[in-house]
């Protein structure tokens, strides 16, 4: 059985070292039978076009991040609000947890193979941001409810995917981006952005999905075997996302200069102030699409308690 898997950023990226990770199990568990052979950096299926690509099956499996359409994955988008998620560990779980409980229909076509997230957003930038004064109106590149946050901030928030970000900072188009902090080694952001803000306040959501027929062509021991990797899968990553975050400041700092800014609490307390409207705007716009909007947002704090205790 050959499989073909999609992914949007380069390779050395954390969702291509997931993708990597999870091809070698399969194979291995399989024993052959399996053989996954997996197109990173867009080679097969763009950021954009990853969910659709794979409905209509252009690729079998696609890895994509639920920020790039907000509006789509309004239900799992919920995660990525400022709840104070502190390691990707904990959101990983939270989010398969979100994704099991409510099945959200905009999954129906596909099968979900996994969840994950990445650690929490801090802001990589060329000038130090120290106070909300130095972040206004400061050209930051995020997605999703991320940008939204930069929004909030007074930042001039610029909406494009991870993998159009390298080309952006380059040119001069943004001035920094607001996203998990091991992109500045995994991508060199470090080259250019030389001073981390340590907000730690949100994550981004990930799924992997793969094309419903080719699910259900399957045979009973592999698809076994898919679903004995979900929730492994999910924790691999986030334990992976965490360790990676911690290596990518200290060579941050040691190889590459970069300085890494604490927000006093007098401080964090007025940047946390204005996202306090963030999570009641989801709440409108969830309920006016017919979602259980609170009871939503109260097991994701559930949740993030009990993975947090962990
Ligand atoms: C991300 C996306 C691709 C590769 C590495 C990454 N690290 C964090 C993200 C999150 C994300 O999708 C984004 O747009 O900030």
């Amino acid at each position: 059985i050959k499989l073909t898997y999609a992914n949007f950023p380069p390779a050395p990226t954390f969702p291509c070292v997931q993708m990597e990770r999870w091809k070698t199990e399969v194979e291995k568990r399989t024993n052959g039978k399996v053989a996954v052979q997996t197109f990173p950096g867009g080679s097969l299926l763009d950021a954009k076009e990853m969910m659709d690509g794979v409905v209509n099956g252009q690729a079998d499996i696609g890895c994509l991040c639920m920020a790039y359409q907000p509006g789509r994955f309004m239900v799992t988008n919920a995660a990525a609000l400022p709840l104070g998620i502190p390691s990707a560990k904990v959101g990983s779980q939270a989010l398969w947890d979100l994704y099991s409980k409510y099945q959200p229909k905009e999954f129906a076509d596909v099968k979900v193979l996994t969840m994950f997230t990445t650690a929490p957003a801090n802001i990589m930038s060329k000038k130090p941001v120290r106070t909300l004064a130095d972040i206004k109106g400061m050209d930051l590149r995020a997605s999703g409810e991320a940008a939204q946050i930069l929004k909030a901030w007074g930042a001039n928030q610029v909406g494009m995917p991870m993998s159009s970000t390298p080309e952006a900072l380059q040119k001069g188009v943004v001035q920094g981006l607001f996203s998990s902090v091991e992109v500045m080694k995994d991508f060199k952001f470090a080259e250019l952005c030389k001073y981390i803000t340590m907000t730690e306040t949100n994550i981004y959501p990930f799924a992997v999905v793969m094309n419903q027929k080719k699910w259900d062509a399957l045979p009973d021991e592999v698809k076994a075997v898919f679903e004995e990797l979900a929730v492994e899968q999910c924790l691999w990553t986030g334990e992976y996302m965490d360790a990676h975050v911690q290596e990518s400041v200290d060579w941050s700092k040691a190889e590459q200069k970069v300085e890494v800014i604490e927000l006093s609490a007098e401080e964090k307390a007025k940047w946390n102030a204005l996202l306090a409207p963030n999570v009641d705007e989801w709440v409108k716009q969830a309920k006016a699409a017919g979602l259980p909007a609170e009871e939503i947002i109260d097991d994701l704090k559930a949740s993030i308690a009990t993975f947090s205790q962990k």
